[in-house]
């Protein structure tokens, strides 16, 4: 096992239902700790950033109209295995077929309107990709390592 640490972000649909605590409360009780947060209305120039891996996907004009849409709550976790812990915690992209007690099974909506998928949280999928988005988001000095 390795300590690791990965980007989550809480999306606009999940702020905007109150989920925060929610989905707070199964990131640490999967052991994963937050070592820096920010909330922010995400910009086009964030969405491509984050998203540059779909900018030519048909959907891409919904996403980021679903980015920024509204405030997003923004963090670093800590732990084992973090990358996949938190994408194991967070369930399928489409929330339907997420597992039963991920976050996306419990809150995003399961019957989907037109255009983007809203579905809550998002994960860095890869330790590279991680290590790409916090950088992106965070400088060295917003990041608070545990001390106890
Ligand atoms: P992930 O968030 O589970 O890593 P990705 O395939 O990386 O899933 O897609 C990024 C985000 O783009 C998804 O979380 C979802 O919000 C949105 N998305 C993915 N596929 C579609 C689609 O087919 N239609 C609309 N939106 C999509
Ligand atoms: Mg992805």
């Amino acid at each position: 096992m390795a300590l690791e640490r990965t980007l989550t972000i809480i999306k606009p649909d999940a702020v905007a239902a109150n989920n925060i605590g929610n989905i707070l409360a199964i990131i640490e009780v999967a052991g994963l700790r937050v070592i820096a947060a920010k909330m922010l209305h995400m910009s086009d120039e964030h969405t491509e950033s984050l998203y540059e891996e779909h900018k030519k996907r048909p959907f891409y004009a919904s996403l980021a109209g679903y980015m920024t849409s509204g405030p997003v709550l923004i963090m670093v976790l800590e732990g084992e295995n973090a990358v996949f812990t938190l994408r194991k915690i967070m369930g399928a992209t489409i929330p339907k077929d997420a597992e039963t007690s991920t976050i996306r099974n419990l809150y995003a909506e399961h019957e989907q309107k037109d255009g983007a998928l809203e579905n809550a949280i998002h994960g860095s999928d890869s330790i590279a990709n991680a290590q790409r988005e916090i950088v992106f988001f965070f400088k060295p000095e917003e990041i608070s390592s545990r001390t106890r």
